[in-house]
């Protein structure tokens, strides 16, 4: 188990540096291996902080500098993850994005952040993108990355507690993803506290599957195996068959509900494979009571599920010992506080439901470029006001039962109704359009766009699903499009979005 060393406060470990928690592991672990790669080891802790130095030399020696921002689009591979810990030794803040954008969008996001580096491992956006930093390519290989030849390497830079460290940018309701900025302090306490909440152990193997541009990969999973200089068997994407040749040599596993229905559909994954498993940890989507239930029956072992967001980090999780209960997230992390809070501002019975409101030292510092938008997501004692609805029990287990923010999560990625009916109305012969999630047996969620078309056009939905094409990324299309003469409207003329989730409920149901 991991001991709990204050990053902060009591002089002993001046530089709150998250990296330098895990260069402290690190250091203890030289000759462990740190990325296993098909089998094979690639990486030991050692030639980890040897490799970060160098490309944290390099990010200094083209001109990225501590406070520097470096966008980062790059497909997952030990390049990827070396470039992500330089940017934290070098105190350069990080800023992935989903290789899925395309161009178009990714548009938005270099002038809002301004970054000093733009990263990216398949092409570089068209010169029409006007962007006046460092453009570079990095090919998943650490041989031909490009500080490969730099020689020596930097110290981790002193940071504080309160320096921003990375920004991800999650959407809203409005259309526009804004830019949550995560410090030093958040990463540092966030993974500290997991690290002991899911009593990590010096012998862990984690496999890890997810995308490292989100929270859940890197922040959670990368950061919980490099708190304990763990073996990480590193898979590119998640590929059922491969993680199941993979279990066997694993300890831990962390993914989205869509991870573990999609290895239940495999028939050849049993006990047998998951006899080495100390546990497997569900969140970033609700999981299904089924799930857990069929899970359990299955291999012996009731996944451990949390609840988090990108604004917060993780926030609960259901008991490491103790009973973990299948439709409940658990209680707050120690450290964390919740509440529940109901209409008119007043705490939520037991059990009834009400706004899910966050405090701790794992909150963001606020939006980029936003204090708007900050300022509105929290309340005046200071708590986040995360949007989705909760009910809290006399135990403090916490159950997440639906959302008032409009947000569709499609296996595991935020898909907001908003930015796609933006992109359909501006088509012709469009009147107007509400895009909705309903029940999907593989994503949990599915895209469904209803679209109304202007007097006397012929609308195809084919049309639509191939305009869009090049403008989203592929996991917020609309996986059905369907078209209407007009969407229905309550008294208020709003549309019923709910109306039409019931309407289309069946629209992936499996035949
Ligand atoms: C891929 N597609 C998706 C999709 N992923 N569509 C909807 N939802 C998704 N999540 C598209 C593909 O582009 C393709 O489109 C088609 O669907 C079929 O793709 P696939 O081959 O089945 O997809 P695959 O590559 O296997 O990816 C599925 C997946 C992946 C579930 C493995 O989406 C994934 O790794 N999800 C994890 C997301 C995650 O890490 N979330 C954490 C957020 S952090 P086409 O058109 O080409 O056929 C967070 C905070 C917290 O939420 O609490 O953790
Ligand atoms: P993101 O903005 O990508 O970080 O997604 C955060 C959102 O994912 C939360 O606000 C929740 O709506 C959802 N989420 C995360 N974990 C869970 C979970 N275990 N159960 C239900 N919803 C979850």
């Amino acid at each position: 188990m991991i001991s709990s060393t204050s990053i902060e406060g009591d002089g002993s470990r001046a530089n709150a540096n998250v990296f330098a928690l895990f260069e402290a592991s690190a250091t203890a672990n030289i000759d462990r291996p740190f990325l296993i790669v098909d089998g094979a080891p690639l990486l030991t802790y050692g030639a980890m902080l040897a490799e970060t130095a160098r490309a944290a030399a390099w990010l200094q020696s083209i001109g990225v500098a501590r406070g520097g921002r470096a966008l980062v689009q790059v497909h997952k591979s030990p390049a990827a993850v070396i470039l992500y810990l330089a940017c934290l030794r070098a105190g350069v803040v990080f800023i992935p994005l989903n290789t899925a954008y395309q161009e178009s969008e990714l548009a938005y996001f270099l002038s809002d952040a301004e970054p000093a580096l733009l990263t990216a491992s398949l092409g570089l956006p068209a010169e029409t993108v006007a962007f006046a930093g460092k453009r570079v390519l990095i090919s998943g290989a650490l041989g031909t990355a490009p500080w490969a030849s730099v020689e020596g390497g930097l110290l981790t830079v002193e940071a504080t507690s309160d320096d921003a460290a990375a920004i991800l940018y999650t959407s809203g309701t409005t259309g526009r993803p804004k830019g949550a900025v995560l410090t030093h302090g958040n990463l540092a306490s966030n993974v500290l506290t997991l690290g002991q909440a899911w009593r990590w152990r010096d012998d862990d193997v984690l496999l890890h599957a997810l995308p490292i541009f989100h929270a859940h990969g890197l922040f959670v999973a990368l950061h919980c195996a490099l708190l304990g200089a763990s073996p990480i068997l590193f898979h590119e994407r998640f590929d059922a068959g491969a993680v199941i040749r993979a279990l066997p040599a694993a300890s831990v596993f962390m993914g989205v509900p869509t991870f573990y229905t999609r290895l239940l559909a495999e028939p050849s994954f049993d006990a047998a494979l998951c006899e080495h498993m100390r546990v497997f940890v569900s969140g970033s989507a609700p999981l299904l009571d089924a799930t857990f239930d069929a899970f359990a029956e299955r291999t012996g072992h009731t996944i451990l599920e949390r609840y988090g967001m990108t604004e917060a980090l993780m926030v609960t999780s259901n008991p490491y010992d103790g009973p973990r209960i299948a439709g409940s997230v658990g209680p707050a992390l120690p450290g964390v506080s919740v509440r529940v809070v109901a209409e008119g501002g007043r705490p939520a019975p037991a059990n009834a439901p009400g706004i899910l409101e966050i405090k701790g030292p794992n909150l963001f510092a606020g939006y980029w470029r936003n204090p708007e938008k900050t300022a509105e997501d929290r309340t005046a004692d200071g708590w986040f006001i995360s949007g989705d609805i909760a009910t809290e029990d006399e135990a403090g287990f916490i159950r997440i039962v639906g959302r008032a923010k409009d947000l569709i999560i499609s296996g595991g990625y935020n898909v907001y109704p908003k930015e796609i009916e933006l992109a359909i109305d501006a088509l012709d012969g469009v009147a107007e359009s509400a895009v909705i999630g309903v029940p999907h047996p593989d994503f949990g969620e599915g895209v469904v766009a209803v679209v109304a078309h202007t007097p006397g056009s012929a609308l195809e939905p084919v049309a639509i699903t191939s305009a869009l094409a090049t403008q989203l990324a592929a996991f917020k299309r609309p996986k059905k499009v369907v078209v209407v003469d007009e969407l229905p409207r309550n008294a208020m003329g709003k549309v019923q979005k709910a109306e039409l989730r019931n309407q289309h409920k069946h629209a992936f149901a499996a035949s």
